[in-house]
């Protein structure tokens, strides 16, 4: 945090500004390997971090319920257009606060409680807003789930293709949490058209990916393409809908008076700055290097004889079954937590396990590549990786381990983190 700023919070509240600093040398020391997670830069946390924080503005630019809003509207414009820019959107509404509203908004402008959804479900992968029984919008709207083949662990779109035939849904989603694999975006238009289903494509991992070209855009033949804004995109915590001119009325008025009250524009400003940063070279770099970084921990996790899913990955995110390490996925995440390396217990498919203690970790690179770390520093987290997984109860050795990580990340400092 901002000296100035961070002596302003220790007078006020000196615990709040002690956890903090604690959190900022841990995100500073640590191997962060949650995939959905990233440091965002100095200049989004600034914008986050600003007086935006104070001001209500329901409503969209130029027709709001409160007054005030000289410099609000320009900033929401200027987001808008950053966002359809970097997507090729035909419309784009910023405002929604995370991922599950967005989600949300786009169940309230097509369906009607009781409609049928269909998603791919949450233990092959899926959000838990596609459908999953557990959500709102499992509990509201009748919802099909669709998986991945038992062979493959892949998407099989003929499957999906039959399953949509069959029940006939309003909406049809792609994307989801633990997918490491390329979504075919177009495949799903066809089979929504096919069925006269919305398709609305939950870019929400892969959105700097698609952003930078490394990943195909399903902005050309979706519907409506939900994100949050937070992850490989690496803006501020929130949500954003593009989709066609044809929708741009049903989704506003779902987003708000539909859904929210007035948006975060502090956040919605985050946003905009990052969006400008999703325009340079440097970005689209970044982004590439994501992947080539997965693909390099990948194979060195293989020839560590990892079992991964699907043998590989095509974007930013690895899930691995460690039952074959003789370990499952919870006690491997506490003990590579316990030695500086931080990422998920998951389910995989088909899991025999339970959900809180499944056989899976999920990782991915999205911010050890904003760090500067390449391939080479993939091979070493690896290596790093699968001592602690094949030890999980040497505390010496996890206590060695954590020392080294902590050399290694000062040679990469992380965007936004000033100590
Ligand atoms: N929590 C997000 C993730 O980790 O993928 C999904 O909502």
């Amino acid at each position: 945090m901002h000296a100035a700023l961070h002596e302003t919070l220790a007078k006020v509240d000196p615990e709040i500004a002690e956890l903090i600093a604690l959190e900022e040398k841990r995100q500073r020391d640590k191997i962060r390997l949650i995939a959905s997670e990233n440091y965002v830069s100095g200049a989004v946390l600034a914008a986050t971090g600003s007086i935006l924080t104070n001001k209500y503005s329901e409503g969209y630019a130029g027709k709001r319920y409160y007054e005030g809003q000289q410099y609000i509207d320009p900033i929401e414009q200027l987001c808008i257009d950053r966002a359809k820019a970097v997507f090729g959107a035909e419309h784009a509404n910023v405002q929604p606060y995370s991922g599950s509203p967005a989600n949300l908004a786009v169940y309230f402008a097509f369906l009607k409680p009781g409609d049928t959804v269909m998603g791919l479900g949450l233990p092959a992968g899926g959000h838990l807003t596609h459908g999953w029984n557990v959500s709102i919008t499992g509990a509201y709207f009748k919802s099909v789930q669709y998986g991945v083949r038992k062979d493959t662990h892949r998407i099989d779109l003929d499957e999906v293709r039959e399953l949509a035939r069959k029940e006939r849904p309003k909406l049809l989603w792609a994307g989801g949490t633990a997918v490491p694999r390329t979504i075919e975006f177009a495949a799903y238009a066809e089979i929504a058209k096919e069925v006269g289903a919305v398709f609305a494509a939950d870019i929400a991992h892969i959105s700097g990916l698609v952003a930078a070209g490394a990943h195909p855009s399903p902005v050309p033949v979706a519907d409506v393409v939900s994100t949050t804004t937070h992850k490989t995109l690496r803006g501020p915590r929130g949500g954003m809908i593009m989709c066609k001119a044809e929708h741009q009325k049903a989704i506003d008025r779902a987003v708000f008076p539909g859904l929210q009250g007035g948006p975060h524009n502090h956040t919605t400003a985050g946003l905009a700055v990052a969006l400008r940063e999703a325009q340079t070279d440097q970005f689209k770099q970044y982004a590439h290097q994501i992947v080539a970084n997965a693909k390099a921990l990948a194979a060195a996790l293989v020839e560590h004889g990892w079992s991964l899913i699907t043998g590989g990955t095509d974007n930013h995110l690895i899930l691995a079954d460690v039952t074959p390490k003789g370990i499952a996925g919870k006690v491997a995440a506490k003990a590579l937590d316990a030695a500086g390396m931080e990422l998920n217990y998951n389910s995989i498919p088909f899991d025999p396990r339970k959900p809180f203690d499944p056989s899976g970790v999920r990782l991915g690179t999205p911010s050890v590549t904003s760090r500067g770390m390449r391939e080479p520093e993939m091979k070493q987290i690896a290596a790093w990786m699968d001592a602690v997984v094949s030890a999980p109860t040497d505390t010496g050795l996890h206590e060695r381990v954590a020392g080294e990580i902590r050399e290694l990340c000062a040679k990469f400092p992380a965007p936004g983190i000033l100590i």
